[in-house]
């Protein structure tokens, strides 16, 4: 039985209590439970000198190999070439990337470093899967390190139009790499599309037949597959003690106030002050709703180090004082804004005390909350999902109200029509959409992309073994 070896920058090991953990992490254990499998990267320590040292554990019948690195590769390959150069520029803000050759000389070498350190973990008929955007050279170098084995790469960000993507220096040579793996993937047919559009047009690829893309002596298959959460899981932590005990905290604070809930990184991509200001709109448009609603932004703060998100981070803070300064009254604040993460179990019980889940990023991959949302909400008397048309997620979740997040009137009226929609109409939408989360859930994803990089046949044939 083949081994699935997942490479990502970061690892997160399974506890053993279960404890908080993203979507991905949980996709992975399963997958790597179902296929006894390594789950190498980064361990998010730093190091005097790079030594290749693997730290292995087990847990949960999953094994975690990680490396440290040194200050100098975590600068320029993450903070670096990863979150100032890929990350804005594929999430269509070019004007925040910033393009420098130590931040791509970097992310080189660190992708040697990597791949220098896990091919000798690679044994014959080891399948391989490459996550996101840190790692788009490893397979190429795995390759030319003699590695012939069945290889995917997921991207788990936007693909930017072709001439966003044009104004990154070596951008053709960056792509062709991806040529090295046998599958890849994206969230939406809309990422794909713009990955063909880039390849055949700047590059001279091929397009064949069942999503085969070819260049030169290399074919890859490109497919759209949309991640999902651990719906389960999910639906459990929504009806955990820890989640009523939250819900019952927000409710009685709410004091009878209808919730609107915001659940972010706190990211320039994820369209907070955008949000903020729309929501202000809403108050403007309704001073009759004024003290009717609060909103609750939750938004921790991530890579701090780079400029932008010390920018963004400022930004929020002085506008949501602002507007908590010109309409707040003696018992009532418009804005809670909370800087901090939750356990799984409290984010689900957040969710559900919540009349309207605001989830509107101004590009995103696919967006996990907005599928949490629904996860959590009560059956019987569910929320009310405004959704981003800009979101990989607003392509499997029609049913939400969709909107415009640049557009601060759309953002009013969404959140006007969610406050006021009708129970009957709340609950026909968010069934649609329930069985849409549940559907395709992680379990799902993880399946169908496995099934192309093995071939359904095999992946068959391993599952039933695996039982
Ligand atoms: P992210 O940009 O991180 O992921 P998202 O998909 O929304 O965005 O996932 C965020 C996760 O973090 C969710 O599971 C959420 O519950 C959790 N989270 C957020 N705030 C939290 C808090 N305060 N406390 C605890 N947990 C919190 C990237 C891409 C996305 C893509 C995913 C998966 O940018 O587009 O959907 O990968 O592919």
């Amino acid at each position: 039985m083949s081994r699935l070896i997942v490479i990502s920058n970061r690892v997160s090991a399974p506890s053993a209590q279960g404890g908080a953990q993203g979507g991905l992490a949980v996709a992975f254990q399963a997958a790597l439970r179902e296929f006894k499998g390594i789950w190498f990267g980064w361990s998010g320590e730093r190091t005097d000198e790079f030594t290749g040292n693997i730290n292995f554990q087990r847990n949960e019948g999953v094994t975690t190999a990680t490396v440290d690195l040194e200050e100098q590769d975590i600068d320029e390959y993450y903070n670096g070439y990863a979150n100032r150069t890929l990350w804005p520029l594929f999430h269509y803000r070019i004007d925040l990337a910033e393009f420098e050759r130590g931040f791509a000389d970097g992310y080189q070498r660190v992708n040697e470093r990597f791949a220098d350190t896990v091919r000798p973990l690679i044994e014959g008929d080891d399948v391989i899967w490459v996550q996101d955007y840190h790692m788009i050279p490893l397979g190429q170098e795995l390759r030319q390190r003699g590695c012939e084995n069945r290889m995917g790469f997921f991207l788990h960000i936007p693909w930017p139009p072709r001439r966003l993507l044009s104004s990154l220096p070596q951008a053709a040579e960056l792509v062709a790499t991806l040529f090295a793996y046998d599958v890849i993937g994206f969230h939406t047919e809309e990422w794909l599309d713009a990955f063909r559009d880039y390849v055949v047009n700047e590059m001279g690829a091929v397009l064949g037949d069942d999503g085969e893309i070819r260049l030169g002596d290399r074919t890859v298959i490109a497919i759209a597959c949309p991640i999902g959460i651990d719906t389960k899981e999910f639906v459990a932590a929504a009806a955990s003690p820890t989640a009523r005990l939250t819900y019952r905290r927000i409710r009685d604070s709410a004091d009878g106030r209808d919730l609107i809930v915001g659940v972010d990184r706190l990211d320039y991509s994820k369209g907070l002050e955008e949000r903020f200001l729309g929501y202000e709109r809403f108050l403007i448009d309704h001073p009759e709703q004024r003290k009717e609603v609060f909103l609750l932004q939750i938004a921790p703060p991530s890579r701090g180090e780079v400029g932008s998100y010390q920018h963004i981070r400022a930004q929020l803070e002085s506008l949501s004082g602002r507007i908590n300064g010109a309409y707040a009254d003696i018992d009532w604040v418009p804005i809670r804004y909370v800087n901090q993460g939750f356990p799984r179990p409290v984010l689900a019980g957040i969710y559900r005390a919540a009349r309207v889940g605001l989830v509107t990023p101004l590009r995103d991959g696919m967006n996990l909350v907005a599928k949490e949302y629904i996860a959590a909400q009560d059956p019987e008397d569910p929320g009310v999902l405004i959704l981003s048309r800009f979101a990989g997620a607003a392509l499997q979740m029609e049913e939400a109200v969709l909107v415009n997040p640049y557009s601060a009137e759309e953002l009013s009226d969404a959140i006007a029509t969610a406050l006021a929609m009708p129970k009957a109409e709340r609950l026909r939408r968010w069934r649609i959409l329930m069985d849409s989360v549940e559907k395709e859930d992680v379990l799902w994803w993880r399946k169908r992309f496995t099934d192309v990089l093995i071939g359904e046949d095999e992946a068959e044939a391993e599952s039933a073994e695996a039982q």
